[in-house]
């Protein structure tokens, strides 16, 4: 698997180091050509070095655009060694092999970051080099391509250990970084171009490869530009892939929290369970499972019907008629569901504004993947959260044992936890939301709010006691204090279900012992930011 280096083409901007590797690479006995600047600083070095213009029989022209754009020099780099067509291919036009390529970019990069005009930055567009540092890598069967002036030694010292050849292993590698060289470079003109288009959207998704899925009326507030942009790929079932059946364009803010939406109610298994989740701002005002769709809704619109008002309602089943008819009845934003009946579609249909997603399937909340966020002069990406609590192994760290309904409502709790923003308190109590607490700094104040929602539900219903009685209480971090697992016992929960993790856990198992409550340990964070 070695093959033999007798020719090596070099054409580089960045000229450090090369005087040396080109001496050493001449001292093995190797042919070397290059182009125009290359050319001079070796001939001034004292090397022997044929001219590419030698090669092609074309002088440089259109200043340096065209040099190496030619068959003599891409049949060169891309013929196979072993096969005889492409030998007689050579032979036929008179082309020599060329073993190993030395490229480094026209820089691009830094012409920009260095705000030159827009022309000098068109000018550094290198063609030729990526043409042939693509050419080489393709043929990394036979050719070697060295596009970083780091892998110079390292090269050479391969060159010795292999006296004279170089292995597939290495030439494999070397491919590959220079795949991700002509792609960063590409990512970056993309990058710089879409800063001098107007009016269409993001630059991030264009530099990976996204496509204008549609231009928005504004962004978050009326004073921004936005536009939605599908990501390259197979996409995850929801609301980029969901057909809308009717009603107005969807908004900015609608694509926003029609997602956390899905998202959300895709936590609950359909087979096991109808569910519903109402979402206002990206927070959940109301989740519940129930025995069928209108059950689940409303139960989910009990938690907080106020906040519900204009709200997204997102469910786990195709979209029936009697939970058609419920929803309604109340102003709502969007609909989305995996389909829904012929019935529901024409119920939904008298409302003309109402728009109804239907997304074919429910995505899955295990699923792998990337999330991307910009932040100024960057890009964050992280692993989907893609941890559900099914898989966690709960741990009691309590002197009492929770109760199956217990067990079952922290599951509850714990699955819409993970959709709450940070830092997120949810009470449940029979696969329903009774309180949320979302977004706050502090974590006793989120507890604070989601025991109030609770007590005003109890006010709501003509209630004597909160309906944070009883029921369990989910926290999407750990308590780093006793103080927020206390609120929660005033309040009235029996059953709480946290990661733990904090350096005073056993302050905290202590307080949750002294009032009786059950705790369970998940090991598993669900911040939401
Ligand atoms: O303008 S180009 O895109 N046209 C070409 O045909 C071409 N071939 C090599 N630029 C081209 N190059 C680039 O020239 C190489 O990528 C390298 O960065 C540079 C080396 O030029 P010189 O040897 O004249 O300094």
């Amino acid at each position: 698997d070695q093959v033999r280096v007798a020719r090596a083409l070099l054409s580089v901007s960045d000229k450090t180091g090369l005087v040396d590797f080109a001496r050493a690479l001449h001292a093995r006995g190797i042919e070397l050509v290059s182009t125009g600047g290359t050319h001079r600083a070796l001939s001034e070095a004292g090397l022997p070095v044929k001219e590419v213009a030698d090669l092609t029989g074309y002088p440089e022209m259109m200043d340096g655009r065209v040099k190496t754009l030619h068959p003599a020099v891409h049949g060169g780099l891309l013929a196979i060694r072993d096969n005889p067509e492409h030998q007689a291919a050579l032979a036929a036009h008179g082309i020599g092999a060329i073993d190993l390529l030395v490229v480094n970019l026209y820089p691009f990069e830094a012409t920009i970051a260095a705000d030159k005009p827009y022309d000098d930055c068109v000018e550094n567009i290198d063609i030729g080099g990526p043409a042939m540092i693509r050419a080489a890598a393709k043929n990394h069967g036979d050719v070697a391509v060295v596009t970083d002036v780091s892998d110079y030694a390292a090269v050479l010292a391969a060159l010795e250990a292999g006296a004279g050849s170089l292995s597939t292993a290495l030439r494999r590698s070397l491919a590959q970084k220079a795949y991700a060289r002509t792609a960063a470079y590409d990512a970056a003109i993309a990058n710089w171009l879409s800063r001098h288009v107007e009016a269409e959207g993001p630059a991030p998704f264009r530099a990976v490869g996204g496509s204008l899925g549609q231009s928005l009326r504004y962004g978050e507030n009326p004073h921004q530009t936005a536009a939605f942009y599908r990501a390259p790929g197979t996409p995850r079932a929801g609301v980029a892939t969901a057909r809308q059946l009717q009603g107005k364009e969807l908004s900015f803010n609608n694509f926003n929290d029609t997602d956390a939406a899905y998202e959300c109610v895709a936590e609950f298994d359909p087979a096991r369970t109808a569910a519903v989740a109402i979402i206002k701002h990206a927070n959940p005002c109301g989740v519940a499972e129930g025995a069928d769709l209108l059950q689940a809704y409303e139960r989910a619109l009990s938690c907080d019907p106020t906040s519900a008002f204009g709200g997204i309602v997102a469910l786990n089943r195709p979209l029936d008629a009697e939970a058609a008819r419920k929803i309604v009845e109340i102003f709502t934003e969007v609909i989305i569901a995996p389909d829904a009946t012929e019935e529901a579609r024409a119920i939904v249909g008298a409302k003309k504004n109402l728009r109804l997603l239907l997304a074919g399937a429910l995505p899955d909340p295990r699923e792998t993947g990337e999330t991307v966020r910009t932040l100024s002069g960057g890009l964050l990406i992280q692993g989907r959260d893609s941890a559900v609590v099914d898989d966690m192994p709960l741990k009691v760290v309590t002197k009492r044992q929770p109760s199956e309904a217990e067990y079952a409502d922290m599951r509850f709790a714990y699955r819409v936890a993970k959709h709450v923003k940070s830092n997120a308190i949810v009470y449940a109590r029979d696969g329903a939301t009774v309180g949320i607490g979302a977004g706050q700094m502090s974590r006793v104040d989120s507890s604070r709010i989601a025991a109030w929602k609770a007590q005003e539900g109890a006010d709501r219903l003509g209630l004597p006691e909160s309906l944070a009685k009883g029921a369990v209480v989910a926290s999407d971090a750990f308590f780093p204090f006793a103080d927020g697992l206390m609120a929660a016992a005033e309040a009235g929960a029996t059953a709480v279900i946290q990661p733990g993790g904090s350096m005073r856990d056993a302050e905290v198992i202590a307080a949750a012992d002294a009032a009786g409550l059950a705790m369970v340990f998940t090991g598993f964070r669900h911040f939401r930011h």
